[in-house]
């Protein structure tokens, strides 16, 4: 047989790892085109089928969270395929990418990246994509609330180039709407996390209790830069460690 160069040792990233707990970012690939057709600047429909698809990767993986909003979700995540980073990032990447499509009904991508971060900076983080999402939010009204009156993208586009968040403010002010007023959702994300619940049954003539985790889907999540933020991130750390 024909001598083979050593392909096995030209896998040159697989002995990448990540570190035993870490976060997962998975962004949608040209969502901009995909989401074409659907509601603008928010489609509840595809809210809904992005949070579905968080819920099967967290059930599928033990993901201690998941948070959302627009094309992208982050999962906190541990120890899964030996840590192999190429692993992660293709099985998360293609296992989300394949719901997502099954459930829109025509196939789309999403890339995937790792990120450390210790426990105790899990709240900065998520800041931080929230951060994203309101600057997402205040940008997305302001473009098709101007879309919506002089109906050319190029000078909407041109008329929001540079313009800071207090601007935007302005732009959706004068023409009567209010930025903090529209639904949570798409000012502050989506998070879902594990819940213990106690439950109760009838068993052999006797009410028996017993626990169950299920997956919370909160709406409204508070601001993960506040007090209530932060205190809610550490619990959910703290329940998916007890039953990690
Ligand atoms: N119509 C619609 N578009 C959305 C919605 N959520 C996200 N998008 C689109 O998805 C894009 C996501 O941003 P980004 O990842 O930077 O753009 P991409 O590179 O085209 O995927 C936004 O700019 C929107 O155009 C939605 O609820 N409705
Ligand atoms: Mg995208």
């Amino acid at each position: 047989m024909k001598k083979r160069r050593n392909w096995k040792s030209r896998e040159l990233y697989s002995k990448l790892l990540t570190p035993n707990i870490f976060l997962v970012r998975l962004d949608g690939r040209n969502f901009s085109k995909v989401l074409e057709n659907f509601e603008k600047p928010y489609d509840l429909k595809f809210a809904r089928i992005m949070v579905e698809c968080c819920k099967d990767i967290m059930r599928e993986f033990n993901a201690g969270f998941a948070f959302t909003f627009s094309d992208e979700a982050t999962f906190l995540m541990s120890d899964i395929f030996g840590c192999r980073l190429e692993k992660i990032d293709s099985i998360i990447a293609s296992e989300f990418a394949s719901r997502v499509s099954l459930r829109l009904g025509f196939p789309v991508g999403f890339d995937s990246r790792i990120i450390f971060a210790n426990l105790d900076e899990i709240a900065d983080y998520l800041a931080w994509r929230q951060d994203e999402a309101w600057r997402n939010h205040l940008n997305s009204y302001a473009f098709y609330t101007l879309l919506k009156e002089i109906g050319n993208r190029k000078k909407a586009q041109k008329m929001l180039e540079g313009k800071k968040s207090p601007e935007l403010h302005d732009i959706l002010h004068e023409r009567g709407i209010n930025p903090a007023k529209t639904p949570a959702w798409q000012r502050r994300g989506i998070i879902l996390y594990w819940k213990e619940i106690e439950l109760e049954k009838e068993f052999q003539g006797k009410i028996v209790k017993f626990t169950r985790r299920r997956i919370v889907e909160e709406w409204n999540p508070p601001l993960f830069d506040s007090d209530g933020g932060r205190a809610l991130v550490d619990n959910i750390v703290k329940e998916w460690f007890k039953n990690g």
